[in-house]
């Protein structure tokens, strides 16, 4: 768990404001924002999954030449996931969502903690807003021959062997995880999508992303380059740390509920 950081006070008060005051907030979520949730990230500390890097499992290459450890490897990250809860700032996102239609959240991950805090808040009674996925959902199957899709939930794999992965009813072909891998585009719509929110949102709020992988990385500059702002959340500096106007090294499950609640009457 990460140990409980306290950002700077000036800090905090001048993201909150800005966050308040804001004409339109894209949030840009990437691993860190599950952390801890107990889902791994990519790149940080403890971010080997299962031995396994993900640049090298999360390719095409990888799933046409070796198809059943590319499924057991994404069977493992379900089975993970499915132990884990949205944490206090998938919840405080989902609320904002919910209370701001100016407010955007474009997710890199593909864990669904940020849809399942959004169907809590649905299941209150509140207006849930779903996120855009970038990357796709590690629950859900594609057909590497006719496309389709399963949606959000599909069944367990079954990765005793290549003969029990799933294969299509329709038309017989390979089943593959419904998530974008490296060397992949993103769905041009759902791309198109986020940067008009970038460039729209007077404030690109960045939380637990490396900010390494494209074309993500760059949905903040949109915001920058329309003559917006930057604020980072990350327990660790990024390449977008020397451009926000605000970074607080802290960690997002216990600084975005703080960044987003109420301001209080003195400032
Ligand atoms: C594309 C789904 C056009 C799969 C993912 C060579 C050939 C082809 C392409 C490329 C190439 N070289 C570069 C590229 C582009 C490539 C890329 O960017 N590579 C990187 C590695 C350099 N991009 C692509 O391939 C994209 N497609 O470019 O298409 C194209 C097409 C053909 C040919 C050329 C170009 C597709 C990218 C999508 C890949 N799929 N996920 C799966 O999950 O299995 S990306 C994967 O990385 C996840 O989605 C993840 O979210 C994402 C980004 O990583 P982060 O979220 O930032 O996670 P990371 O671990 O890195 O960082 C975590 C952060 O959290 C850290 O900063 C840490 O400090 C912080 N943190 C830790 N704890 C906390 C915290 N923060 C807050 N609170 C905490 N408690
Ligand atoms: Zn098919």
């Amino acid at each position: 768990m990460t140990e409980r950081f306290a950002p700077p006070e000036a800090d905090v008060d001048r993201a909150r404001r800005l966050l308040r005051d804001a004409n339109g907030i894209v949030v840009l979520t990437g691993a860190g924002v599950s952390a801890e949730s107990g889902v791994p990230t990519f790149r940080g500390a403890g971010g080997l999954w299962r031995d396994h890097r993900p640049e090298k499992l999360a390719t095409p290459e990888a799933f046409a030449r070796d198809p059943l450890l590319v499924w057991s490897w994404y069977q493992w990250r379900r089975d993970l996931v499915e132990r884990c809860e949205p944490n206090a700032a998938h919840h405080a996102l989902a609320q904002l969502c919910s209370d701001r239609s100016d407010v955007r959240l474009v997710t890199q991950n593909v864990d669904g903690l940020h849809e399942r805090a959004s169907d809590a808040i649905g299941a209150a009674g509140a207006t849930a807003v779903q996120p855009l996925t970038l990357h796709g959902s590690l629950f859900g199957t594609r057909c590497t021959g006719c496309g389709t899709r399963s949606g959000a939930r599909s069944q367990r794999v079954d990765t005793t062997s290549v003969d029990t992965l799933p294969r299509c009813d329709g038309c017989g072909a390979p089943l593959r995880p419904d998530v974008v891998w490296f060397g992949e585009s993103l769905d041009a719509d759902v791309l198109e999508t986020a940067f008009e929110a970038a460039r729209a949102s007077e404030v690109c709020f960045v939380i637990g992303t490396s900010a390494l992988v494209q074309p993500a990385a760059s949905i903040p500059l949109a915001t920058l380059d329309a003559g917006g702002s930057i604020i980072e959340v990350n327990p660790g500096a990024t390449l977008l740390s020397g451009l926000a106007s605000v970074s607080l090294r802290a960690p997002a499950a216990s600084t975005v509920p703080l960044l987003l609640s109420r301001p209080s009457s003195s400032t």
